[in-house]
């Protein structure tokens, strides 16, 4: 498999993601592929600016994101700051979320005929922020029928192990699904529950901190073990993360997200493209509401 996404498809400032033959062995190898350019370092800069405002809750477009899990004077300072989809509240985080290059990267890594955002997070992990628990990120979709996610996770700053950055356990994709794990957000101990199951199957993780220059990041599979460890260096890091879906994913029909399925329409499991959009398909279908959405015309979009 070879492909190379253009700059026109893939959106202004959106570098094309190259899945070659070797970059789709080594994320079937892996359970993830590291690249050095995901997004031109001037978008991830604006993308980046957008952080104080979104966490100090103004919202472009007047939306509050779907989660926002961290509010100044309410929250810790040295806890990882959070909000999932940012895209419906701001347009610049928009433009990278729903680029047509990272969904159809996705979609070509996971085998899919195309794919939809399940929700991306908006990650500002502070000077001297506590860990992200080891997880598997399809221990959460069980609400969503085939429960698979793929995922583009982009560096803001330029990341080192010292400043928390993701790691993932090579080969753990091929560890089968555990539930979701006791405590994500600064665990006394961030690898817990993945020390345990490698030590029931007799292996020890082999952890791969992403060390990439701004714009750069990488690809993971949905089972694929991942969190991130305490930043000594004092410095912090900022990331944006796009979680996809198959675009013929539904709505599981008994089992409930919280959040998510709030959704769902009654009797009804497809997924309303509105607010789960197909950002690519083989066949060239791109939810039609996203360049209107992206031009500013979101008051009407
Ligand atoms: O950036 C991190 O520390 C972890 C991000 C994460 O959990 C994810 O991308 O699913």
């Amino acid at each position: 498999m070879s492909v190379t996404v253009s700059d026109e498809q893939a959106g202004p400032g959106c570098a094309g993601v190259m899945i070659t033959r070797d970059v789709a062995q080594r994320f079937d190898r892996d359970g993830f592929v590291i690249l050095p350019r995901i997004v031109a370092p001037e978008l991830a800069a604006r993308v980046r600016e957008r952080f104080e405002p979104l966490f100090r809750g103004e919202f472009e477009t007047g939306l509050q994101p779907d989660e926002w899990n961290w509010r100044p004077e309410r929250d810790p300072a040295d806890v990882t700051r959070q909000i999932c989809n940012g895209w419906k509240s701001d347009l610049t985080i928009a433009a990278v979320v729903l680029s047509a290059a990272i969904g159809e990267a996705c979609a070509r890594l996971a085998g899919w005929p195309g794919a939809r955002i399940a929700q991306d997070n908006v990650l500002w992990k502070p000077p001297q922020g506590r860990p992200l628990g080891f997880h598997q990120d399809a221990s959460y979709t069980d609400w969503v029928e085939p429960s698979e996610m793929t995922s583009c996770w982009i560096a803001l700053d330029e990341t080192k192990s010292e400043r928390g950055t993701i790691q993932y356990a090579r080969g753990s994709h091929r560890w089968g699904l555990a539930p979701p794990i006791a405590r994500f957000h600064a665990p006394a101990n961030p690898t817990e529950e993945l020390d345990r199951l490698a030590a029931a199957r007799g292996e020890t993780p082999d952890l791969v901190p992403v060390e990439v220059s701004t714009g750069g990041g990488a690809f993971h599979h949905g089972r694929t073990w991942h969190g991130s460890a305490h930043d000594t260096a004092g410095i912090g890091r900022r990331s944006l993360v796009i979680h996809c879906f198959s675009s013929e994913t539904r709505f599981h029909p008994h089992q409930v997200s919280a959040i998510y399925s709030r959704y769902k329409r009654a009797g009804d499991t497809t997924m309303d493209e509105s607010f789960f959009p197909i950002t690519w398909t083989e066949t060239g279908h791109r939810s039609p509401f996203i360049e209107r959405y992206l031009a500013g015309g979101w008051r009407d979009a």
